[in-house]
């Protein structure tokens, strides 16, 4: 592919001299900004954050912040999970919804004050959602998107590397939870969290200029931990079923097809909430499932996706897939029918490279 030109709409982060002077060889653009997607090759990249510990730039999942005495209000009304639990020092999952259920994004909710929340966004506009709901409703809340990047330390010497930039403490946060820990004169919220099933942290970095020295004092600290700068892996992310906002679900999805029916618990009156109770109680007419694809790593990537067949008759859809060298077969996501989704199925895909043969399973791989 040709070079991707950059501008003030397609943004560098705060990281960006480290990654470019860590050799990164691709990158996507999430939330209008620049989002790594290889250093070495997936492949490589993905054995080494098995086995040690990765820094990555993930700049990209931008904090919509909410604040004022009506934050937990709109909070309250974009969250199908409840809120009223959630503790001081939490983190919650929550699929956002429109009126229909369908789903617009899939943060990650911090909270940090009883009046103030972030929402760490999946790639989506969420912020002019939230908004458009408080100019609509006249609410006393600030909505901005503030000068705060994730950098995130996955991988099984997470706890080892970080602990020697924050301190023992950090070994006490406990998942979805968060400290506020000093570097160098300020303090960062460091969560136990991170889009990678190998375990690890999320600092997010307030302010763009303690960027690249916190970048730097992780490198120097981790040499021999053979800390590597990474990314998000595409296989890891697959065999872990962690689910990407625009490929796996999209507006056109609700958190019960998506299979996120376990964070829809609230009482309150959140908005998609009568499709979504509905939903639970019925099931849904289609749903997203682990699917292990035939043959060796030779196959493309399924782009705009993959129809998935039972005979002559399209019975899925799948967006995400690749071969899995740990587990030797391709791994994929997909949305099956109903009829059709029990684990043991046996289906076809049309593939770019001919018509394979899957198995719906009963769950991701790790
Ligand atoms: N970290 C932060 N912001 C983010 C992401 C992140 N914003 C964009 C995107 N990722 C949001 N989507 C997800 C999807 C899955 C998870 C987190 C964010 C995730 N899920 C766990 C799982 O499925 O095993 C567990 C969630 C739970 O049980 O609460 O971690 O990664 N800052």
């Amino acid at each position: 592919m040709a070079v991707l030109s950059g501008s003030r709409r397609v943004r560098m982060t705060p990281f960006t001299q480290g990654v470019e002077a860590a050799g990164v060889k691709g990158y996507t653009v999430y939330n209008h900004m620049l989002l790594p997607t290889f250093f070495e090759d997936v492949v490589s990249d993905y054995h080494h954050l098995k086995n040690y510990v990765q820094v990555w730039d993930v700049a990209c999942e931008r904090q919509v912040s909410i604040k004022g005495p009506d934050a937990l209000r709109l909070m309250r009304q974009m969250s199908p999970r409840d809120m009223s639990k959630m503790a001081a020092d939490q983190c919650y999952y929550v699929p956002i919804s429109d009126h229909n259920g369908g789903m617009l994004n899939d943060p990650i909710a911090i909270k940090l004050a009883d009046d103030h929340y972030w929402l760490s966004i999946a790639d989506g506009d969420l912020m002019q959602f939230a908004l458009g709901l408080a100019l609509g409703q006249g609410l006393d809340v600030e909505i901005g998107e503030p000068d705060v990047s994730p950098l995130a330390v996955q991988g099984p010497l997470a706890d080892n590397l970080m602990a020697r930039v924050f301190g023992d403490v950090v070994r006490e946060i406990k998942f979805f939870r968060y400290k506020r820990l000093a570097f160098q004169g300020t303090e960062f919220v460091v969560a136990r969290s991170g889009w990678s099933k190998q375990g690890g942290f999320e600092i997010y970095v307030d302010g763009s200029e303690h960027g690249m020295p916190l970048w730097n004092a992780l490198f120097e600290a981790g040499k021999d931990l053979n800390v590597r700068a990474g990314c998000p892996n595409l296989i890891e992310r697959i065999e872990g079923g962690l689910l990407s906002y625009g490929s796996d679900m999209t507006r056109d999805t609700t958190p019960i097809e998506a299979g996120l029916g376990k964070y829809c618990n609230s009482p309150d009156d959140y908005i998609g909430k009568s499709v979504i109770e509905a939903q639970k109680q019925n099931g849904p007419s289609k749903q997203l499932r682990p699917i292990s694809i035939s043959g060796a790593g030779d196959l493309p990537s399924p782009g705009m996706g993959w129809t998935v067949m039972s005979g002559s008759k399209q019975v899925g859809l799948i967006a995400s897939a690749t071969w899995s060298p740990d587990f030797e077969t391709n791994v994929a996501i997909g949305m099956i029918d109903r009829d059709y989704w029990d684990a043991g199925t046996t289906l076809t895909v049309d593939t770019g490279a001919g018509t394979r043969s899957a198995t719906v399973l009963d769950k991701f791989w790790i």
